[in-house]
């Protein structure tokens, strides 16, 4: 064979006509896209300093996706797929994703450009704007995880003011036929909220929750060298996360077998030693997409159907309403209400977070424990977030933007779409009641009722005035006299406001004066 019929020969092997962009939270093993092998198309991947940057990740969160993504590359390559992985520390790489694209698009001239839709609206726009720069072909798809396709969310949430989360999750049920008997709820019921309130005071054995124990000291290397700011602890030798879909099925299976039977009972419960107690810990797997959500829906309903004696209904219809309602439900208030919903502030609330946020540095038990833990794990479970560190920033007049970027910084699972409905609307109420009917706060005596935090707290749960008063007390009922206009016609509080209603002057001025000093005095707490 000649040398030019050799070169040409290779020429054709290294023809690209088309680039395929993969996000880091867009790893789907069993996507479309993988299921042929096609030397013309080349998958990119990229860990860019834009993406690390657009706020302060926790350290694991950026070990986590750049290792997930590698182990993701890994298997396309192994299934013959061509790949362009560019690591940080590559010369090659732009650090931008669009400066990426550009390069290899015209490095191989290519002749049609796809990607899969993002979860983010920033970078929704971004690769829409660079799309119409280009003259070649371009295809966005779907990224086949959710259960609701972005095109149809405008139908059903956008027309109303209020679309509620338990009308929402009917429909899922009733479309997905989870937990159904015909167009009934199994059981009868499709909600058993009201029997998931329970403390954990130790009476049952909590499985080690140690899955994993990788070594990623390179990436992290490689982060820090990149000069990438982080918070938290990187745990980078003994990292805890699943990083491939194989360890996102072992979570769901240590999941199902060890902790599904108290799921739902425990779900709001809160404690000093046990950062996880029976949470799934699925979060992140879900959100790069490892695993589906349909997939650990099926196998969480199969359980409860094959073992009931084991998993009762409660515990299983609790665990399936977060992700097919929950999880689906504040994706749709998300699409249908960016890009304004990023800057609703509904009570003009403009204070920072106290510097304790990020070391966890304070008094207060239950902040102590809740950020401790999430600098040192990227993870608080949902009453936490909710309860704890949302409820004091809410109370305390912190400026949602503020929140937000904290929110969207420390966890692990924190991705825009997810994170923001979650902060500004169901924690901070600063979309004036659109996602939850009443603002999420409590005083000192929810946080004992549902932990044990208050034990062992420098300040006292049940004192509202005075040196040693729990902040949560004052902040409490301050928040209802600051906001009484704004709030008088929500029924979900009436009591609340009634007894406002009733006080006493004195007892305002009280109130105002003690919240007013911790408000002062707020990083001293
Ligand atoms: P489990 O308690 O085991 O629940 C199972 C799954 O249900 C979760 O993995 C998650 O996929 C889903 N889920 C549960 N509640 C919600 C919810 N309210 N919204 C969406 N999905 C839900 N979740 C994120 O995935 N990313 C975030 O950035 C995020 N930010 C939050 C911010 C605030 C202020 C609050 C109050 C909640 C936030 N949540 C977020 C929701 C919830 O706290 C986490 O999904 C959960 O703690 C993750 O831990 P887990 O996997 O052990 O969950
Ligand atoms: C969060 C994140 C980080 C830290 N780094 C990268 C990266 O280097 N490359 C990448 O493709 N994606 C990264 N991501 C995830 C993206 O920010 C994510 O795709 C968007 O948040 C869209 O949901």
């Amino acid at each position: 064979m000649g040398r030019s019929h050799l070169l040409q020969r290779y020429m054709q092997k290294e023809k690209i006509t088309t680039i395929r962009l993969i996000l880091g939270d867009q790893l789907h093993y069993g996507h479309t896209w993988y299921k042929v092998v096609n030397p013309e198309v080349l998958y990119v991947m990229m860990e860019v300093k834009e993406e690390a940057t657009y706020v302060t990740h926790h350290a694991q969160k950026v070990i986590g996706i750049f290792a997930a993504m590698y182990n993701f590359s890994s298997y396309l390559k192994k299934k013959g797929h061509r790949v362009e992985h560019l690591l940080i520390g590559d010369p090659r790489n732009k650090q931008s994703i669009t400066n990426n694209l550009k390069w290899l698009i015209e490095e191989y001239a290519a002749t049609h450009f796809e990607y899969q839709l993002p979860d983010e609206y920033r970078l929704d726009q971004q690769l829409a704007s660079f799309s119409a720069t280009l003259s070649i072909q371009v295809n966005a798809v779907d990224t086949e995880h959710f259960l609701t396709k972005r095109e149809t969310l405008s139908d059903m949430f956008g027309v109303r003011k209020q679309y509620l989360m338990e009308t929402f999750y009917r429909k899922m049920r009733m479309r997905y036929k989870v937990l159904m008997q015909g167009d009934q709820p199994i059981g009868e019921r499709w909600n058993y909220d009201q029997e998931n309130r329970h403390t954990y005071k130790g009476e049952i054995k909590i499985p080690n929750p140690s899955l994993f124990q990788h070594d990623y000291t390179e990436i992290w290397q490689a982060i820090s060298k990149a000069a990438i700011p982080t918070i938290g602890e990187a745990s980078a030798e003994s990292f805890g996360w699943p990083t491939t879909r194989k360890e996102a099925l072992k979570v769901l299976d240590f999941f199902i077998k060890e902790l599904l039977p108290h799921f739902g009972k425990y779900q709001d419960a809160m404690h000093t030693h046990f950062s996880f107690l029976f949470h799934s810990r699925l979060s992140f797997a879900l959100n790069i997409k490892m695993i589906g959500p349909l997939e650990v829906i099926k196998a969480v309903e199969a359980e409860y159907l094959q073992n009931p004696s084991k998993v009762a209904l409660e515990q299983a219809e609790g665990f399936i309403r977060q992700i097919l309602g929950w999880r689906e439900y504040v994706r749709g208030i998300y699409w249908t209400r960016m890009p304004d919903f990023a800057s609703e502030n509904f009570f003009h609330h403009q204070r920072d977070l106290p510097k304790w946020y990020w070391t966890g540095q304070t008094k207060l038990n239950c902040l102590k424990h809740a950020i401790g833990q999430s600098l040192s794990l990227a993870y608080a479970h949902h009453i936490q977030r909710l309860m704890i560190t949302g409820n004091f920033a809410l109370l305390a007049g912190i400026h949602p933007d503020a929140v937000d970027r904290w929110y969207l910084g420390i966890y692990i699972d924190a991705f825009e779409w997810v994170e923001l409905p979650n902060t500004r609307g169901m924690s901070q109420y600063a979309d004036g009641g659109v996602l939850g009917s009443k603002p999420y706060i409590s005083a000192a005596a929810y946080i004992d009722k549902m932990s044990n935090y208050c034990r062992s707290c420098h300040y006292s749960k049940s004192l509202r005035y005075g040196e040693r008063a729990c902040p949560f007390n004052s902040l409490y009922w301050n928040f209802y006299i600051q906001h009484f206009e704004k709030l008088k016609g929500n029924h979900r509080i009436s009591m609340m406001l009634k007894q406002v209603e009733k006080m006493a002057g004195d007892e305002k001025l009280e109130i105002q004066t003690q919240a007013a000093y911790y408000l002062k005095n707020m990083n001293d707490l």
